[in-house]
């Protein structure tokens, strides 16, 4: 047996990590305060939707590699590392630090000489040396000199946390040059890729990283708007466009979901408030949480074509998580674009087969249920279930053949060949 490592939030992350510890030999013990996940992870059950998760999970119990637990003082006594992984939400704009800081109250309270201690949730650039480190050294002992300090931050994409972990790049910033060294050798033994930095650029990579790709959608779906209004279809466009090898334009869409994309831009645009530009940030949220009130629109406009209100409008929304194949409905863009449409009083019935979650639309238990008496079918999550949906089947159900496309899964003349009226996003409305 290797050391003991202590992880401190059994989420989306948390979890994947402790086990990628606990797999490669680590006594690992995990700390959750929320007693039910404790309790389940104790036999095995896995609460996140991923199959590499529960599987690993059921190894390491078996093993004995992998002990949760609600009590994280005495585990700390006797860890040689400590990673945590806690939310970090930002509310309307403001990080909210008071999990971390917790934490880091109690490991201060028990921190001992060798011990590494790493922040791996995503936080404003400085926090490590100028909120964490303060704290940890509140204790008496100084960092670089009795413990060492790190922030690595966690980059996996949730529905894909394990492979991620093994293989993704992991950029390992110290706050000195010996806590870079010992955390480089603890995150070594599970993925060869680290790389070394100090605690500012890798806390500010994770912000660029996740900033850059909020823009980029956004840009996305600032074409989709564009070839809307002037009738050409943005998938097509950014196809082409993407066949230059210097241009890498990424999908547009319903609206971005999860709590990355939708919180990380916030705490650079924090930072850097007097830059000139900054605004640039801004900008490209506003745009990708504007896109679920453009569904609406899209869907208003498909109904005003059959002449049906919308307060009369019976609508199937299939897919309510964030994005295609995970559980996770986190800021999903389902949420905005349902309760717009309840509050313009129409019927929502709701299906996604990863979720029960409806956001106060009605539940269907599968897509035929849902679609059934349906005056507009709406895609909204990029689900692998959804791309051969059939579309002949899905006539039989429907009271108006109306498809809105929110992902472009499907094949827009072939719809039209089964009489379907096929609306996208960023495809130019043809209405005849
Ligand atoms: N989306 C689009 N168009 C696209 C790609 C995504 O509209 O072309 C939407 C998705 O549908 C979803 C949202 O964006 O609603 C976010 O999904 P995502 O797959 O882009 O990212 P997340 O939030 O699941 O995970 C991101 C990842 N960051 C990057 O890829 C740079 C992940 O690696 C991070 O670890 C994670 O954020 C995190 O925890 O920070």
């Amino acid at each position: 047996m290797k050391c003991h490592i202590v992880v401190v939030g059994l989420g989306y992350v948390g979890l994947p990590t402790a086990l990628v510890f606990a797999s490669k030999g680590f006594r690992v013990v995990g700390v959750d305060v929320d007693q039910r996940k404790v309790d389940m992870l104790k036999k095995g059950k896995c609460y996140l939707r991923e199959k590499d998760v529960a599987m690993l999970l059921k190894k390491v119990i078996v093993e004995g590699s992998f002990t949760p637990t609600t009590e994280i003082g005495s585990s700390i006594e006797n860890a040689s590392s400590v990673i945590v992984c806690v939310p970090t939400p930002v509310i309307a704009g403001e990080v909210n630090l008071s999990f971390l800081e917790f934490v880091l109250r109690v490991i201060s309270d028990k921190v001992k000489k060798g011990q590494l201690i790493v922040v791996e949730s995503t936080v404003p650039p400085g926090t490590t040396v100028n909120f964490v480190k303060p704290i940890l050294e509140s204790s008496g002992l100084t960092a670089e000199n009795d413990f060492y300090l790190a922030y690595v931050p966690e980059r996996i994409a949730p529905g894909n946390s394990i492979r991620e972990l093994l293989n993704l790049p992991r950029l390992v910033g110290g706050v000195g040059p010996k806590s870079t060294r010992v955390a480089l050798e603890l995150y070594r033994k599970v993925n060869p890729n680290v790389i070394p930095c100090d605690s500012l650029t890798a806390e500010l990579s994770k912000l660029a990283e996740n900033t850059f790709r909020d823009l980029n959608i956004a840009f996305a779906n600032l074409l989709a708007m564009i070839c809307e209004c002037i009738g050409a279809d943005a998938k097509k466009v950014i196809e082409l466009a993407n066949t230059h090898p210097r241009v890498s334009i990424l999908r547009p869409g319903p609206g971005v979901g999860g709590p990355c994309l939708t919180k990380d831009p916030y705490m650079l645009l924090k930072c850097g408030e007097q830059v000139f530009g900054i605004k640039l940030i801004k900008i490209a949220r506003e745009i990708n949480d504007y896109m679920p009130i453009h569904t609406v629109a899209l869907i208003e406009h498909a109904l005003s074509k059959l002449n049906v209100p919308i307060s009369k409008a019976k609508i199937a929304i299939l897919g309510v998580a964030y994005k295609g194949g995970v559980d996770d409905t986190r800021c999903s863009p389902s949420e905005k674009i349902i309760s717009e449409l309840i509050a313009k009083d129409a019927t929502v019935v709701a299906y996604d087969p990863y979720t029960e979650e409806t956001f106060g639309a009605r539940h269907a238990d599968s897509i035929e249920e849902a679609v059934k008496d349906a005056d507009a079918v709406v895609i909204v999550t990029d689900h692998p279930e959804f791309m051969n949906l059939d579309l002949s089947l899905l006539s039989k159900f429907v009271r108006h053949r109306v498809l809105i496309d929110c992902r472009r899964l499907i094949d827009a003349e072939a719809a039209r060949k089964l009489g379907f009226k096929y609306y996208g996003i960023g495809l130019g409305v043809v209405d005849e």
